[in-house]
């Protein structure tokens, strides 16, 4: 079994997961598959809550993968089985579209319903599912599932989506199945992710030549959707999990959204020529002072994009101190997380003050949506397992996700 720290070989977890999920599609459905595919989990390293802002995010795919296979049902209905659920779903063949039935298959069914409507004939499939990204842990298990999906399909049907619709059509699947009013961060995340993403779906083959490991970080102009890619070495970067499970779906996300958008409209309603807080300035922002609450959500949205675009150029530059400068801007990150978006928890900040704490952390900040989830710290090269073991040793239900 692959472990919780990612720290086996990334090539040896491709294997072991594409054997692992055609094994399990055989036991299921008596017959072997015939598409697999499988993408990353993803870590935001900083730019929370602005990509449905229209703002910057700056995540990287980690070593933990979802990993999909498929083939035809030849029934005329949807099989889906997982390993992690205890009974396979099955969809009558009008059924698979049902947007108001809400369970794990919402995220795949949202995809295949995406094919539909992009005109592609999908016929009903048997597919299963196993894989190591966490789910509720904020590293976005439920885009790998669908982008995973996707690239199944696309391996199946012999056809291929432009990278960004796909991310697009599996962030409508979020939107439209699962009832998440997501941004698009986590799918172009898991989509782009991948350092190569050749390997994101394929007929089965020999799996050893499919391995999988952990991309570079993206910045991605939520506006444009103009994808940069960011030289950063994973052993850099320390992910772990309070134990505390999030859920998009409760209101708070949704809220801070709206809450945005309020930002918005008073911005506007005072002149401003704002679309979105992507446009916002300090100076602007002082215009709504008066409301105390759109203020700071408004407040974190603007520093927070500025501290992302400021993190994505010192990692591409070659400044000798760039990692303390760094950390400072994870700190701030967070402590704006905590205190102008309130989307912290008390859990999430203890381990960031503990990681922060620990010799050879630069910085530390809630990664994800927040209320829950995981802690990312940026770290000294080659400390990063023993600093997350010192760490989750004195934190009941924490665990180490990554670390390299
Ligand atoms: C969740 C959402 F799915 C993303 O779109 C993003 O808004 C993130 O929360 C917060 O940065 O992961």
């Amino acid at each position: 079994m692959p472990d919780d720290a990612g720290s086996t070989s990334h090539d040896r977890k491709g294997v072991v997961l594409v054997v692992r999920v055609s094994g399990f599609f055989g036991q299921n459905f008596h017959t072997p598959p015939v598409s697999i595919a499988s993408a990353p989990g993803r870590v935001n390293l900083i730019g929370e809550h602005t990509d449905y802002n229209d703002g910057f995010v700056l995540p990287m795919g980690i070593g933990l993968r979802t990993c999909v296979a498929m083939g035809p049902s030849g029934d005329g209905r949807w099989h889906f089985a997982s390993e992690h659920q205890p009974e396979t779903i099955v969809f009558e063949r009008t059924a698979v579209g049902d947007t108001a039935r809400r369970d794990w298959t919402s995220y795949i069914r949202g995809v295949i319903a995406g094919f539909l409507a992009a005109g592609h004939e999908v016929e009903p499939v048997c597919v299963a599912v196993a894989g190591d990204v966490p789910v509720g842990s904020g590293l976005s298990s439920s885009a790998a599932l669908e982008v995973a999906s996707a690239s199944a399909l696309e391996a199946m049907l012999g056809v291929a989506f432009d990278p960004m619709e796909k991310a697009l059509l599996c962030q409508k699947a979020e939107h439209e199945f699962a009832g998440v009013p997501c941004g698009l961060m986590d799918q172009v995340a898991c989509v782009f992710g991948d350092s190569d993403s050749s390997r994101a779906g394929w007929k089965p083959a020999p799996p050893a030549a499919r391995p999988a490991e952990p991309g570079g970080a993206i910045l991605l102009d939520c506006r444009t959707l103009e994808v940069r890619r960011i030289p950063i070495d994973p052993a850099w970067v320390l992910v772990i999990d309070s134990g505390i499970g999030h859920a998009h779906s409760g209101g708070e996300y949704a809220a801070r959204r709206l809450e945005c958008e309020q930002a918005v409209e008073s911005l506007q309603a005072d002149g401003f020529p704002v679309k979105a807080l992507r446009d916002a300035t300090p100076v602007m922002l002082e215009a709504i002072r008066g409301d105390d609450l759109l203020y700071r959500r408004a407040r974190h949205v603007v520093t927070e994009n500025a501290r992302t675009l400021e993190a994505a150029a010192l990692f591409e530059s070659t400044a000798p101190d760039r990692l303390t400068r760094l950390g400072q801007l994870m700190n701030e990150s967070h402590a704006s997380l905590r205190d102008d978006f309130e989307v912290s928890t008390p859990e999430l900040d203890r381990l960031v003050e503990m990681a922060c704490a620990q010799p050879g952390i630069h910085g530390a900040r809630m990664t994800g949506g927040g209320f829950g989830g995981c802690v990312v710290a940026l770290v000294e090269p080659g400390k990063a397992q023993a600093t997350g073991r010192a760490i989750v040793e004195v934190s009941p239900g924490a665990k180490v996700r990554f670390s390299c």
